[in-house]
C-alpha cells in the first residue's frame, strides 16, 4: 500500500466536499449551509470489547471533529480512538467493491471495480457450488480482529449449514485464557478491577497499554486506598512500576510459579480449608503435585527469587484479593492454558470467589455475551452451534477434541493442512489479517489454491487480499449501527453518518448475503438495524428507535441483581443446582474434562523450547504499545505513524553493552525459521536480560511472524506460541 505523509493526508481531508472553505462558500450560495448535528460512535481501534464511546459533530454528511461522549461508561479516548477521523477520511480507503482480472499468483491482482450487484452474484455462485459439490463445511467463515461483524456471520454460517467459522479469537487471542477460565471455574471470568473491599489484587500479565484508560484509573485509585499490588509479568511494566511485589517470571513459567506460590499458602497453613473442602475438587492431588515446587526450585525454574516468591504468597493471604487477566500473551507459549490455569488456582486457594472485594462471577443481562460483542443466542442459534450433530462436522474435532469441547468456533490453524487435503474450498472473510498467523506465506499459499476467497475491509491490504477473488468496502464505525455497545446492562446504540462511497456496514454485508444464499426471512430482510432491534425487543423495555431517541444518555436492559456466593445458591449453573459449571460441579484444581480427552488434569509446568548457542534470546512476539494495534494502525491512522513509524525492538542495557548495540541503531532478528528482520533498537530495562520484545504487524522485512516455528502450539487450544521464540540478534554492519 501507498505511504502517506501526515501532509497528504491533510491535504485529501481538506479536499472532501463542504470540508473545504471554497466549495462551502459555493454550496452557501446555492444550498443553505448542510445542517450541524450530533452522532454517536463506538471506538474499534484496539477492540477492547466493549470499547469506548465517541461523540461527534458532523456538517451533513461530514463529520466535522469528535469528543468523549460523557455519559459512556467508557468514555475516555486514546490516542488511538484520537486518530480514527483520519482513518474514515484516508483517500487510500477502500469505497468500491473490487475483483481481480489476473490470475492468483501474479504480482499485481489487476483489482477492478464492481458492482455490488455483481460481486453479490459471483460470490454467492461460489458459495453454492461449493456447498453442493463438497458439502457445506467447506465454506469457511472468518472474521479478523474485528469484534463488530462476528454476530451477523455467525447467522450467515449457520443458516448456511457450515460450522467452519473462524475468528481471530480462535486462531490466538483471549480464547487460550478464557479455556483455562472455563476448566478452573466453569465459566469465563477474566476478573475485575479492585473495589474498595479488595485488600490486595494481583495484575497476571496484563498489559495497562492494552486497556481501556479507565482501568488504570481503577488500579492507582485502589493503590491510594492501600490495596496492596502483585504484578506477575515478565517485563518491568508500568503495571510493575506500581506493585508492591513484582513477580517477573521467565515466559512460560507461570505454572511453576504459581505452584511455588500455592506451596508457601498450603505450608504456612494461609489456604482457605473450609472452602476448598465444600467446593474444589482434586486440592489433594494439586497439593501433592506443588510440594516438588520448593521456593528454591520454583527460583531455578522462572528466575523468581525465592524470597519474593514467600513475600506474594503471605501478601496475596491477606486479601480479600482480586486480579486482572485480560491477556492474551500468557496463553501464548506451548504450555498457554495451564500456566493461565495455574495462576487461576490462587484465589481459590484463598476462596477469594465472589464474595465482596473478591472475584466476582458476573451475571450478564441473560444471553449477552462479551465475547462476540452483543451476540445473542437468538441471533447465533447456540443451539444449532452446540448440538451434537453440528459439532460432529467440525475440521478441528480430532486435532483439538478439548477446543472443540469447550468452544463453538472452530481453529483455523491448520488451514493450510485442510486446503491441501480438500476439506476448505471457500473463504469468506471479515477483515482478514494473514499475517497473525506464524509464516504467513504458508497461509497465503493455502488461499491461492482454494477455489474462490473474497475479504472485507476498511483498505486494500497487499498481503492479505494478494490471493482474494473480491474485496469489498466495510463501513467504519462512525458510518454504522451495528453493534451496539454493551457494559453490563448498559446499552450504548449509535448515530451513525452515511458510508462513504459504496460501503457497506459489515452485518449488511452479511445479512444481504444471507438473503441471496438463504431466505430473507432468516436475514431481517437483510437490515442491521432490524436486526439490532430483534435483539433489543429479547428484553423487556428493548427498542431500538427508543434507545436512539434517548441518546447522549445511556439505555438499561433488565439484568440479574448483583449479589455474592452465587455459586451457594444455583446462580451459576443453567440446571440451578448450587457449585460451578464445571464437570465436577465444582471449581477444578483438577479437571475431569482435561483428563477425559487425554490432557493432564493438572495445571502442570512445561519447560519452554530451550535457548541455544546460536539462538541464544528469547523472543517476545507481540507486545502492546499505546498507539499500535495489530495490523492496522500504521499507514491508517497516519498521526500515530508520527510516534513510531517502524519496528522497535526492547534490549537490556546489559545485553545491548555486551553486543555494543546502542538506543537507534538498526539491528537484525534471525530465528531457526527465518529472518532477517530488521528493528531499530531501544535500550531499556522494560525487558529481562536474554529477552526481547516486539511487535507484531510490521510488514516485509520487519515482520516477525517470519521468525515463528509454526509447528509449536499450545496442544490445548492450538494457540501460536508468540512469545516463546528462540532468536539471535546482531547489529546492521
Ligand atoms: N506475533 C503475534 N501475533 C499475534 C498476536 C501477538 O501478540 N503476537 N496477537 C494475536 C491477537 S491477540 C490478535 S487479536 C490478532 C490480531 O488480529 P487481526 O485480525 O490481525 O486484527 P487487525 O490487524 O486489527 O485487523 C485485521 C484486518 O481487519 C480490518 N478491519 C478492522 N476493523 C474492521 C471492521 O470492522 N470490518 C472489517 N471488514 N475489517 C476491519 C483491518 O483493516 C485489518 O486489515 O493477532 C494475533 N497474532
Ligand atoms: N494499544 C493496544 N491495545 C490493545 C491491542 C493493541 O494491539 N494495541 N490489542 C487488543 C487485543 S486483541 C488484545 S488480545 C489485548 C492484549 O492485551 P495484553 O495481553 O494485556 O497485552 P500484551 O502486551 O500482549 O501482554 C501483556 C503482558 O504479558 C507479559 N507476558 C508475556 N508473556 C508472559 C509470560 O509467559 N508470563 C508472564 N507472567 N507475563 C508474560 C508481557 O510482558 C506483557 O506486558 O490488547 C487489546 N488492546
Ligand atoms: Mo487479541
Amino acid at each position: 500500500m501507498q505511504k502517506l505523509s501526515r501532509r497528504q493526508i491533510l491535504k485529501a481531508i481538506s479536499a472532501l466536499p463542504a470540508v473545504s472553505p471554497a466549495t462551502s462558500v459555493l454550496a452557501q450560495a446555492s444550498n443553505p449551509q448542510p445542517q450541524e448535528w450530533t452522532g454517536f460512535a463506538i471506538c474499534d481501534s484496539c477492540n477492547h470489547v466493549p470499547s469506548c464511546g465517541i461523540q461527534f459533530q458532523a456538517q451533513g454528511n461530514n463529520i466535522i471533529s469528535i469528543q468523549n461522549w460523557k455519559e459512556n461508561p467508557r468514555h475516555w479516548l486514546c490516542s488511538k480512538g484520537m486518530s480514527t477521523l483520519q482513518r474514515l477520511y484516508n483517500p487510500n480507503r477502500l469505497l468500491y467493491p473490487m475483483k481481480r482480472t489476473a490470475p492468483k499468483g501474479a504480482a499485481d491482482p489487476g483489482w477492478v471495480r464492481i458492482t455490488w450487484d455483481e460481486a453479490y452474484k459471483t460470490i454467492a455462485a461460489n458459495m453454492l457450488a461449493a456447498k453442493k459439490k463438497y458439502g457445506p463445511e467447506s465454506v469457511m467463515f472468518y472474521a479478523g480482529d474485528p469484534k463488530e461483524p462476528r454476530p451477523s456471520i455467525y447467522r450467515l454460517a449457520r443458516y448456511f449449514d457450515s460450522p467452519t467459522w473462524a475468528t481471530e479469537s480462535s486462531a490466538a487471542c483471549r480464547s487460550g485464557c478464557m479455556m483455562a477460565e472455563q476448566l478452573n471455574f466453569g465459566q469465563p471470568n477474566n476478573g475485575a478491577t479492585p473495589t474498595k473491599d479488595t485488600k490486595v489484587y494481583m495484575i497476571m500479565a496484563t498489559n495497562v497499554w492494552a486497556q481501556p484508560l479507565g482501568w488504570w484509573e481503577a488500579i492507582k485509585a485502589a493503590k491510594a486506598r492501600g490495596c496492596k499490588i502483585i504484578t506477575v509479568d515478565t517485563r518491568r511494566t508500568k503495571a510493575a512500576e506500581i506493585a508492591d511485589i513484582h513477580l517477573a517470571p521467565a515466559i512460560g513459567t507461570d505454572a511453576a510459579l504459581a505452584a511455588g506460590i500455592a506451596r508457601v499458602l498450603i505450608k504456612e497453613n494461609l489456604i482457605n480449608k473450609p472452602f476448598i473442602d465444600q467446593w474444589t475438587h482434586g486440592f489433594e492431588e494439586y497439593a501433592k503435585y506443588v510440594d516438588q515446587f520448593t521456593p528454591e526450585k520454583t527460583q531455578e525454574i522462572t528466575g523468581v527469587p525465592a524470597d519474593k516468591i514467600v513475600a506474594a504468597a503471605r501478601l496475596w493471604a491477606q486479601g480479600p484479593g482480586s486480579f486482572t487477566l485480560t491477556t492474551q500473551s500468557l496463553s501464548h507459549n506451548s504450555n498457554g492454558v495451564n500456566n493461565t490455569r495455574g495462576l487461576l488456582l490462587l484465589p481459590i486457594l484463598m476462596g477469594y470467589i465472589d464474595i465482596p472485594g473478591g472475584v466476582p462471577f458476573g451475571q450478564p443481562p441473560k444471553g449477552l455475551s462479551m465475547a462476540a460483542f452483543g451476540l445473542h443466542p437468538a441471533m447465533a442459534d447456540k443451539k444449532w452451534w452446540n448440538s451434537p450433530e453440528v459439532k460432529a462436522r467440525r475440521l478441528d474435532k480430532d486435532e483439538l477434541p478439548l477446543w472443540h469441547d469447550l468452544q463453538d468456533q472452530t481453529s483455523p490453524n491448520n488451514l493450510p493442512e485442510w486446503v491441501r487435503d480438500g476439506k476448505v474450498k471457500v473463504f469468506c472473510g471479515w477483515g482478514f489479517n494473514v499475517n497473525i498467523w506464524p509464516q504467513p506465506d504458508v497461509y497465503n499459499d493455502a488461499l491461492s489454491k482454494l477455489d474462490f476467497a473474497f475479504a472485507t475491509d476498511y483498505f486494500h491490504r497487499k498481503d492479505s487480499h494478494r490471493n482474494m477473488d473480491i474485496i469489498l468496502p466495510a463501513a467504519m464505525n462512525y458510518e454504522r449501527h451495528a453493534p451496539f455497545g454493551w457494559y453490563g446492562p448498559n446499552i450504548a446504540v449509535r448515530k451513525p453518518i452515511k458510508p462513504l462511497g459504496e460501503a457497506k456496514e459489515d452485518w449488511r454485508i452479511a445479512l444481504e448475503l444471507g438473503c441471496i444464499v438463504d431466505k430473507p426471512e432468516h436475514f431481517f430482510d437483510g437490515d442491521p438495524e432490524k436486526a439490532l432491534d430483534f435483539i433489543l425487543h429479547q428484553y423487556e423495555g428493548g427498542d431500538l428507535v427508543k434507545f436512539r431517541n434517548a441518546l447522549p444518555q445511556i439505555s438499561r436492559i433488565p439484568a440479574p441483581k448483583p449479589g455474592f456466593k452465587k455459586y451457594e445458591d444455583g446462580r451459576l449453573r443453567p440446571d440451578g443446582k448450587p457449585g460451578f459449571n464445571t464437570l465436577s460441579g465444582k471449581l477444578d484444581f483438577f479437571s475431569d474434562r482435561a483428563a477425559k480427552f487425554g490432557y493432564p488434569g493438572l495445571p502442570v509446568y512445561k519447560p519452554m523450547t530451550e535457548l541455544s548457542k546460536d539462538f541464544d534470546f528469547r523472543l517476545m512476539n507481540g507486545s502492546r504499545k499505546p498507539y499500535i494495534t495489530h495490523s492496522k494502525t500504521r499507514t491508517d491512522q497516519p498521526y500515530l505513524m508520527e510516534i513510531e513509524d517502524c519496528l522497535h525492538v526492547n534490549i537490556n542495557p546489559k545485553d545491548a553493552e555486551a553486543r555494543g548495540i546502542k538506543e537507534g541503531d538498526t539491528i537484525l532478528i534471525t530465528s531457526p525459521y527465518g529472518g532477517p528482520v530488521e528493528a531499530k533498537a531501544v535500550v531499556s530495562l522494560i525487558v529481562p536480560v536474554g529477552t526481547i520484545d516486539a511487535q507484531y504487524g510490521w510488514l516485509d522485512n520487519q515482520n516477525t511472524q517470519k521468525l515463528m516455528n509454526r509447528g509449536n502450539r499450545d496442544p490445548l487450544s492450538g494457540y501460536p506460541s508468540y512469545f516463546e521464540n528462540p532468536v539471535r540478534i546482531e547489529k546492521k554492519a
